[in-house]
C-alpha cells in the first residue's frame, strides 16, 4: 500500500499568506492531479495556538529569522501564521477535498514547534500519523508540499525513520530559502538520508518506482 502526504497546503504559505513560501500556489494542481494515483491520501496542517513560541510577537524585541533559546532547543522565529480557527490556518480552496482521507494537526503545543507531519521536534509527540499509515499497512509515502526545507524535509526524514520507503515529489513541492541553498542542501540531506526523489510525471504516467 502507498500513500500521498500532503504536506501543509494551508492559506498562510500561499501568496498572500503570513508566510508565504515563493510560488507555494504552484503545488495545489499538481497536488490535486496526484490524488488520482493513490487510494490514500492524507494531509498534514499547521495549527498553532496563538500564543506559540515560534512566533517573533511572542518574544518581545524580536524578529522574523532571529533564533531563541526555548528551554533545551533553539527555535527559529517565524512571523504569525496558521493560528487555530483562521482563514490563514485552512487549507488551500483550490485543494481537491473530497479524496483526503484524514487530516492531521501539527504545532499545537505552545512550548514546542512542530516541522514533521509525524513528530513535534523534540520527537515527544506523536500526531498519530505514523499510525494511521501502519494501520493501513503503507509501505510506501509520497511526500509533497510546502516547505521543501522545513516541513516538507522533517517529514520526509521521520518517515525514513519510521520504515516507509519515502519519495520525495520534487516538483510538487516549494521552498523558503531563507538562505539561498536552503531547498537544495534539504533535498541533498533528504537523499542522504535515503528518500527517492521523483518527479510528479512519473506518477501521473504510470511510470517509475510507485
Ligand atoms: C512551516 C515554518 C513554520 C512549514 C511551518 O510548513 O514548512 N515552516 N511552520
Ligand atoms: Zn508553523
Amino acid at each position: 500500500m502507498k500513500a500521498l502526504i500532503l504536506v501543509d497546503l494551508q492559506n498562510d504559505f500561499l501568496p498572500g499568506g503570513a508566510l508565504a513560501v515563493p510560488n507555494g500556489d504552484a503545488v495545489i494542481p499538481l497536488a490535486n492531479q496526484l490524488q488520482g494515483a493513490f487510494k490514500l491520501v492524507v494531509a498534514t496542517q499547521d495549527w498553532h495556538p496563538a500564543n506559540h513560541s515560534s512566533f517573533a510577537a511572542n518574544h518581545p524585541g524580536r524578529k522574523p529569522g532571529e533564533v531563541v533559546q526555548l528551554k533545551k532547543r533553539s527555535q527559529l522565529l517565524w512571523p504569525t501564521h496558521c493560528v487555530q480557527n483562521t482563514h490563514g490556518a485552512e487549507l488551500a480552496p483550490g485543494l481537491m477535498r473530497n479524496r483526503i482521507n484524514k487530516v492531521f494537526k501539527k504545532g499545537i503545543d505552545t512550548d514546542i514547534d512542530s516541522y514533521s507531519g509525524f513528530f513535534d521536534n523534540g520527537h515527544q509527540r506523536a500526531t498519530g500519523l505514523g499510525e494511521f499509515l501502519r494501520e493501513k499497512k503503507v509501505k510506501d509515502v509520497y511526500v509533497l508540499g510546502l516547505a521543501t526545507d522545513y516541513c516538507v524535509n522533517f517529514t520526509a526524514l521521520d518517515a525514513v525513520e519510521l520504515g516507509f520507503r519515502t519519495h520525495l515529489v520534487e516538483d510538487a513541492c516549494r521552498g523558503v530559502n531563507l538562505k539561498p541553498d536552503d531547498v537544495k542542501n534539504a533535498i541533498e540531506a533528504m537523499k542522504k538520508a535515503g528518500v527517492i526523489v521523483v518527479k510528479s510525471e512519473q506518477l501521473l504516467t504510470g511510470k517509475g518506482n510507485h
